[in-house]
């Protein structure tokens, strides 16, 4: 049997994060992989984050199974802090899912399963692995415009174009916030023209969230998904807790099903545990509960929005010194974009050849689309980067 298996493609993301760990040079800079890291190159554990961890290992009684839809109190703590007021408890369906990528495969497993015709409309360009799911599932998947090379900003115009060809039941897929790979977002009377759209077609959107609070706040980062189920019929929504709890491996996430008929909610319910089950039965438990107990307890919870403020405004002022650098080298502001971007990524806009050069001749690392990770620089790293782009003739 296993002689039929046919070599898969590795992940591209993945993978350049092992050729930059067999770098030997010790000037290497890595731009790749979109995990936070502070000026030493770490990742911490949030403050927060182990203070619940150690409060919780001398309370936990029982390690026996939660429900297929995880602790409803982790539900409830996530839609409050996604969706705010702009919805009843009564319209949302949700479960605990493994990580952000967890609650997207469940929402493309729900469409394939509400609705086998129905086609997912996705940026170009997307997160790979949006992209990878829907190819495995045998989902029909349409791209839009999204992104202007030449602008290096949303090409709106271009979007709206091809968004007048989705169909009634189509889903069209957002990126809440922080946009990856290009860090361009739309702005919110955009949103509202999207939403205006969608509701003419009768389409359905899915807004993928994971990274709210690293843009321009937690409450920003979610105004135009609350925009968005305040407007439409259905909504889903998967949400991720890796990058603002910095628990990525404790594989945290949720899907909501979001409908302004609020009888619609047991029957979306039932179907988002069923997927559960056949998936991987209970969701895991350990960093669904972190996040419970954070967002739960006034003092964590100031702590931890205070410590993600820090990282927000730590990337912002990268963005903004790394824009600086290159307005002075170039002596022009075409790199003024870098400073507009918002979240962890940009892409900067070269090409394969550039960013070719850049690892070969400079050590740096990053996407072949040229999408850079703003927090792997630092304020040593920000020059070299900046005299290594115009070097490579970006
Ligand atoms: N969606 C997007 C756009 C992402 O960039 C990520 C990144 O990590 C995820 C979803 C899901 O992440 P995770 O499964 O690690 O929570
Ligand atoms: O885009 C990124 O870098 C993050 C992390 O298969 C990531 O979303 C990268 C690859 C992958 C899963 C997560």
């Amino acid at each position: 049997m296993f002689s039929n298996l046919k070599e898969k493609p590795a992940d591209k993301i993945l993978a350049l994060g092992q050729a930059f760990r067999e770098d030997p040079r010790d000037t290497k800079i890595d731009l790749g992989v979109g995990v936070y890291k502070d000026a030493e190159g770490k990742t911490p554990i949030m403050r927060a984050v182990k203070a619940a961890e150690q409060k919780w290992w001398g309370q936990e009684e029982t390690k026996a199974y939660t429900g297929l839809a995880g602790d409803p109190a982790f539900s409830d703590v996530m839609i409050n802090l996604v969706l705010g007021d702009a919805v009843t408890r009564d319209q949302v369906a949700a479960v605990a899912t493994p990580g952000g990528t967890g609650a997207v495969r469940q929402a493309f497993d729900l469409v394939r399963m509400a609705n086998p015709d129905a086609r997912v409309f996705v940026s170009d360009p997307t997160w790979p692995n949006h992209l990878s799911i829907l190819a495995y599932l045998g989902v029909e998947t349409v791209m839009y415009r999204y992104f202007d090379s030449e602008t290096v900003g949303v090409d709106f115009d271009g979007m709206m174009a091809d968004l007048e060809a989705v169909r009634a039941g189509d889903v069209v897929l957002l990126h809440g916030c922080c946009h990856n790979p290009t860090g361009a977002n739309l702005n919110l009377s955009q949103w509202k023209e999207v939403i205006d759209l969608l509701i003419r077609k009768g389409a359905v959107p899915m807004i993928d969230i994971a990274y709210q609070g690293f843009g321009d706040g937690l409450e920003e980062d979610a105004k135009a998904t609350r925009l968005v189920v305040k407007s439409c019929p259905e909504v889903l929504i998967a949400a991720s807790c890796s990058k603002n709890f910095g628990i990525y491996r404790e594989r945290t996430g949720i899907l909501m099903a979001v409908a302004q008929d609020r009888g619609l909610q047991k029957v979306a319910q039932g179907n988002l545990a069923y997927l559960n089950r056949q998936n991987f039965s209970f969701p895991p438990d350990h960093g669904a509960r972190l996040v419970t107990m954070v967002l739960s307890d006034d003092a964590l919870r100031a702590d931890w929005q205070s410590e993600l403020e820090e990282v927000r405004l730590g990337m912002l002022q990268l963005r903004q010194d790394l824009a600086n650098e290159l307005r002075r080298l170039s002596g022009s502001d075409r790199f003024g974009f870098i400073a507009q971007h918002r979240g962890m990524f940009s892409r900067l806009g070269a090409t394969p050849e550039q960013v070719e050069t850049l690892r070969k001749d400079h050590g740096i690392y990053m996407i072949g689309d040229s999408r850079i990770n703003i927090a792997g620089l630092n304020a040593q790293t920000v020059p070299i980067l900046a005299r290594a782009i115009i070097d490579a003739g970006v």
